[in-house]
């Protein structure tokens, strides 16, 4: 005969133990840790590559590069000497908070402000999965198309900031069709709080709002 007991607590999914896991060792450790999302191609490596690049005397980064197949993207932020370790994940369309842990472990997290890591390009499942992280990024780019925020509306829900990136190509007489404003106005309606800054990780333009916005979010975390 069996009998059912109520402990009344949730059991734990496999993820969500090792999410807490990595919160707690990033909390301890006062760390950053900004998971970016976005679709493959908006830029995400371009991004981190020139962030690291620009604020190297600042901010200590490290990076976690998540990718269906190969170490390109890792290739291409150890050209900037930041220490990267390359998660591959054979197929999976997001990566899980095990896999942040077995890469917390390889990085010199004591020596690092601030930890990104790039998340597989998917706009919608990466979204559902917690890594631990302190925050979520998410990039949109300019040739993408401005209804996106309205069609997959979970990731700008969640994020803490929004970077519409490749504005360089929105300069008169640019054939890409895309509403800053709208794209604003429509993440706002999701995401009152969201922080939204317009660049590109090409020109370097509207960057500095995003590198007070890192340095400060470093700092307020240290300061505590
Ligand atoms: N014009 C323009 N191209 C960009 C910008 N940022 C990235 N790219 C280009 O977009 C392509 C995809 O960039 P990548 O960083 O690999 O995107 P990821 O797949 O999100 O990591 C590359 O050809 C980049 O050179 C930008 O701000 N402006
Ligand atoms: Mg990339």
């Amino acid at each position: 005969m069996s009998r059912k007991i109520d402990v009344g607590k949730r059991i734990l999914s496999a993820n969500e133990r090792y999410a807490l896991k990595n919160s707690q060792l990033l909390g301890e450790q006062k760390k950053l840790c900004l998971n970016m999302i976005s679709s493959p191609g908006s830029g995400k490596t371009t991004i981190l590559a020139r962030t690291i690049r620009d604020v190297k005397d600042k901010i200590k980064i490290g990076v976690i590069e998540g990718d269906i197949q190969t170490d390109l993207d890792a290739e291409r932020i150890k050209a900037t000497e930041a220490p990267v370790v390359q998660i591959e994940t054979g197929g999976s369309c997001h990566l899980s908070a095990a896999q942040v842990s077995g890469a917390l472990e390889k990085l010199p997290v004591g020596d690092l402000d601030l930890i990104f890591i790039e998340n597989v390009g998917n706009l919608v499942c990466p979204s559902a999965f917690e890594l631990g992280e302190s925050g979520k990024i998410v990039v949109l780019s300019a040739t993408e198309g401005d209804d996106k925020p309205v069609k997959y509306p979970a990731i700008f829900a969640k994020s803490k900031v929004l970077l519409i990136n490749k504005i360089d190509l929105l300069e008169a007489g640019a054939q890409v069709d895309f509403d800053v404003e709208r794209v604003r106005a429509d993440a706002r309606k999701l995401n009152k709080g969201i922080e939204i800054f317009p660049i590109s990780a090409q020109t370097g333009e509207g960057m500095n709002r995003w590198y007070d916005w890192l340095a400060e979010s470093t700092k307020n975390l240290q300061g505590d």
